[in-house]
């Protein structure tokens, strides 16, 4: 148990003191500004001060902490990814998910259930082998299992997914796992912060000044900041700011949807992805069923919701679950994807000195977190990419070295 909250509990005085400090005015200048604060750029923030001993530091972020994609998600955490670059990167992320509850002495509710990514196909099967393949040789526990596995691990599945694509096997990989999404943010916020961090909420950057192809101040909806240093990350909102700085990137924004249903008593304790039902599900601390589908079929910048997607991602299912018919939708929300070509993040220095992107996140942002703040703060400190993520630059893309992680996206896209 996290010993804040035992101390919390034991404690008479309450309540407890505001998780963040809220400063008033913006300094005229920082060593470093981070656009957005989500679970990304607040442990990007995070590291840089605890790692790097760099606290003049402003995360920036138009509306509220952790109200992007931090809160828009599923939270599924896994590392069972296809390419060796994707592999280690996220493995290296599940390791420092294991202990963030115990660093942010905060109760992320990180919870390890193993993760299922059914095949329904022969050529998915063989997707999956090859998966489990890649994933043993970097030390990853995944495997292939055959369709009694699954149906051992979760009776109430139906194996035949009512006669329309029967399960012939799936890559089983015990290590997904599932955590509270805004505590993420907090946590990260909260340890900056106390390193002396500034977040500025409601503060939206309107500008990037850059002279002589260098990063030299912003300009924001409050004032004016002085930094040769500016991190973007702002997944889904990437392009307004790249337009910014005149780069240009391969993102596309799609919506990624997603729906949770009323709470109900435990009975599911793994997480099933099913690539050809596009569909994804596990059940929440809280009982919830947390489920999601593909992205929107077109480029939207919106975070409205829609019945069909409700319609589409309930048929399919109860092809899995029929016995969910009666269960009740409680809310459905929509975040904006940053979508890349080859389905890889696009992470690291940019043509414009100064300028650092944590972007092009698709559907898997949250999961990496850790990892992201981690590996960006020291490319940020050092001016240098971490040897992480040196498979996810932008220049890629003009060399024609792409890192391609599609085979390895939760659902069909
Ligand atoms: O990457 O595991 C994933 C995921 C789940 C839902 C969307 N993406």
């Amino acid at each position: 148990m996290p010993w804040r909250l035992l101390r919390f509990g034991l404690s008479s005085k309450h309540p407890e003191p505001r998780m963040f400090t809220a400063p008033t005015e913006l300094r005229a200048s920082y060593d470093v500004v981070i656009i957005g604060a989500g679970g990304h750029g607040l442990a990007a923030a995070y590291y840089l001060a605890r790692e790097h001993g760099i606290t003049n530091v402003a995360v920036l972020e138009k509306g509220y902490i952790g109200g992007g994609n931090t809160g828009r998600n599923t939270t599924i955490i896994r590392s069972n990814y296809l390419t060796p670059e994707g592999v280690k990167f996220y493995d290296a992320s599940v390791q420092l998910w294991q202990d963030l509850s115990e660093d942010f002495d905060l109760n992320l509710f990180y919870s390890t259930r193993g993760h299922f990514t059914l095949a329904h196909t022969d050529s998915a099967v063989r997707t999956m082998r090859w998966r489990a393949e890649v994933n043993k040789h970097y030390g990853v526990d995944s495997e292939l299992v055959g369709p009694d596995f699954v149906k051992r691990a979760c009776p109430s599945i139906d194996i035949s997914c009512n006669g329309h694509a029967p399960i012939l096997g799936a890559l089983y990989h015990a290590p997904g796992s599932i955590a509270r999404h805004d505590a993420v943010a907090w946590g990260y916020g909260r340890g900056a912060c106390q390193r002396g961090v500034e977040i500025h909420q409601q503060t939206a950057v309107t500008g990037i000044e850059v002279k002589g192809g260098k990063v030299v101040g912003v300009q924001t909806s409050r004032g004016h900041i002085a930094t040769n240093k500016v991190l973007c990350a702002v997944a889904g909102s990437t392009p307004r700011v790249t337009d910014m700085v005149g780069i240009k990137t391969p993102i596309y924004i799609h919506p990624l949807q997603a729906m949770v249903s009323e709470p109900m008593k435990p009975w599911l304790d793994h997480i099933f992805v099913s690539g050809s039902l596009h569909i994804y599900i596990s059940q929440s601390a809280r009982g919830e069923l947390v489920m999601g589908a593909s992205l929107d079929p077109y480029e939207l910048h919106s975070t409205r919701s829609t019945l069909d997607f409700t319609e589409g991602l309930s048929a399919h299912m109860l092809d899995m679950f029929p016995f969910l018919s009666n269960v009740k939708v409680n809310r459905q929300w929509s975040g904006m994807a940053d979508m890349t070509p080859d389905f890889a993040p696009v992470m690291g220095k940019t043509p414009v000195e100064g300028f650092y992107l944590d972007s092009g996140w698709g559907t898997w942002g949250f999961k990496a977190t850790p990892v992201c703040g981690k590996t960006m703060a020291w490319t940020v400190a050092k001016d240098s990419p971490h040897e992480l993520i040196t498979g996810f630059s932008l220049d890629r893309f003009r060399n024609y070295s792409l890192t391609g992680e599609k085979g390895a996206a939760s659902v069909g896209h």
